[in-house]
Order: C-alpha cells, then structure tokens, then sequence
C-alpha cells in the first residue's frame, strides 16, 4: 500500500520520536518510570499514533527495523532523562513478532556492547500474545533478557488469556493492568473484585502491579485503598515530549 512505501521510507529517514508517560509510585507519591510512546512526524497526517502505522508495519515486514528504531531512539534519550530525572527505569513497548524475531537478541546484544549499563534502566513491556505465539521461545526470550539485566513487564494484564501460571514461572517483575480494565472500576462492581484480586495474586507471587489509563479520581482512590504499587493515566500526566518530561516535577500531590 501507499502507507507502507511513505513508513518505509520514513524508517530509513528516522522521522519519529518519542513521547513519555511518567508511572507514579502511588506510596510516594513520585514518577518513578517513563514509559516510551513512539510517535510518527508525519509530513501531511502530522503526529500518527502507533495504532495507525503499527499493523501496517507488521503486515508489511518492517516491524524489525521499526522496532529497531524506536530503541535506538529511547537509547539516544535514556542519559539525559537519567541525568535529570533520576528515575528507576523507562520502559520501551515491544511488539510480539519483533519479540520473537531472531534479531531482537541481537539487537539488544549490539546494544550492551556500546552501552554496557542501558539494561540496568529499561524495562521491556511484552504482552501475552506472545506466550500464544510461540510458548517455548518466549519463554527461552525471556530468560535470556532476565540474564542481560532486562527487567520485563506484562503489558495489557487482564484483557487476554491472564495467566498466573507464567507470572510464576518466569522472571516477570512487573504486570500491568489493562486501561480498558480501569475504565471500569468506576461502573461494575465484578471488575473492582476482579482487579482488587489480581493485585492480591500478583503481590503474593513478588509482583508489582502498574494501572493503566487512570483518569479519574475515584479510579485512584480504589487502586490506593487495594495497594497497587504504580499508576499513570491522563489523571497524573498525558504523554509527554521530552522538554516536558525534562521539566516537570517529580512529586505529584
Ligand atoms: O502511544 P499510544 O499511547 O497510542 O500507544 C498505543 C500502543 O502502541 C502501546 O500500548 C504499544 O503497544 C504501542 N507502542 C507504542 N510505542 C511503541 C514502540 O515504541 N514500539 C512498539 N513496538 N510499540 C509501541
Ligand atoms: O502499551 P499500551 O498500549 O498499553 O500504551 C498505553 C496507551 O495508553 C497509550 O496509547 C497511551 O496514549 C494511552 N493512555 C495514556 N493515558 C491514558 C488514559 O488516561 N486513558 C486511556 N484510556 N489511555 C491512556
Ligand atoms: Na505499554
Ligand atoms: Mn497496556
């Protein structure tokens, strides 16, 4: 298709950035993450989400060099924002079939070689899907990241097949609750049970819970009273540029 020549060409040209949505650690109350957004400087479009150009990425077979990129691009930005910001980790968004590629260990293995302690600042969030793709590479993946000094997240927890079983069987150090989840924390009672209960397991297997999409106050004030570690949503920060991430406090009240 037209789109997929003008994100082919837009790759070899490196015409995205970033945007970052800071994570707060509820009990204090801080911005202890910045997850990485990639965003696509479209010449006409303007700013494209990934939802946009993603899918034609994969149906296009350039999901490897876009994910490439967008790496290389968190990696240019990781000692500025560490230097100003000291927070704990960014996280980087990693689509399944770039996961699963036999280039993405390789990519990750160049990068240690120039940049010897990026591991100790990233975490790579996955989703599910992976584990349904391709169970035994997935899990030999993510070994192999854990022995790198990768931290790895479950993205979108409790839209999919949830399950407990992979939380404990691997080095998972973090979940993420889905934000169509949060959504309906303020409407249906079976889903505060649901999510009050996911918090519960997690913890009790050595897990942290990130909420996705928080928006409104009475969604923090659940998660609060359930001891969910972390949260972000448009209620604390939207995606943020750069200059903005650089410069806004740390503290939130
Ligand atoms: O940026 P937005 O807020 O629209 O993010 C939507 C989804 O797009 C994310 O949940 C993630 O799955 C995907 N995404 C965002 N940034 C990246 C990226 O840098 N790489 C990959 N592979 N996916 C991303
Ligand atoms: O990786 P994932 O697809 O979960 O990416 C997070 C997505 O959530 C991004 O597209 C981001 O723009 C979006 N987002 C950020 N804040 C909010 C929010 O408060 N509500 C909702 N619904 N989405 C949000
Ligand atoms: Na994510
Ligand atoms: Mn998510």
């Amino acid at each position: 298709t037209e789109l997929s020549v003008e994100l082919d060409k837009a790759i070899t040209e490196k015409g995205f950035f970033m945007r970052f949505q800071p994570v707060i650690d509820l009990t204090r109350g801080e911005m202890i993450f910045a997850e990485a957004l990639l965003r696509w400087k479209h010449s006409k479009k303007g700013e494209m989400l990934p939802e946009k150009f993603i899918p034609v990425a994969e149906e296009s077979g350039l999901i490897t060099r876009l994910g490439g990129l967008s790496i290389e691009l968190l990696v240019q930005q990781v000692d500025r924002i560490m230097s100003a910001k000291r927070l704990e980790k960014l996280t980087i968004n990693i689509i399944p079939s770039h996961f699963l590629s036999q280039s993405f260990i390789v990519q990750l293995q160049e990068l240690i070689n120039t940049h010897p302690d990026i591991s100790q600042y990233m975490t790579i969030e996955i989703t599910e899907a992976v584990f349904l793709m391709n169970i035994e590479a997935a899990k030999s993946i993510i070994f192999q990241l854990h022995g790198m000094g990768f931290s790895i997240s479950l993205d979108d927890f409790g839209t999919g097949y949830s399950s407990f079983k992979y939380l404990q069987e691997l080095p998972i150090e973090v979940i993420k609750l889905d934000s169509s989840f949060i959504a309906e924390i303020d409407i249906d009672p079976s889903h505060r049970t649901i999510a009050s209960t996911i918090i519960e397991l997690s913890h009790s297997l050595g897990i942290k819970v990130i909420a996705e999409g928080v928006e409104t106050n009475s969604q923090l004030a659940f998660l609060q009273d359930h001891h969910c570690d972390f949260a972000q949503g448009s209620y604390f920060f939207k995606p943020l540029s750069i200059i903005e991430l650089l410069h806004m406090q740390r503290g939130v009240s």
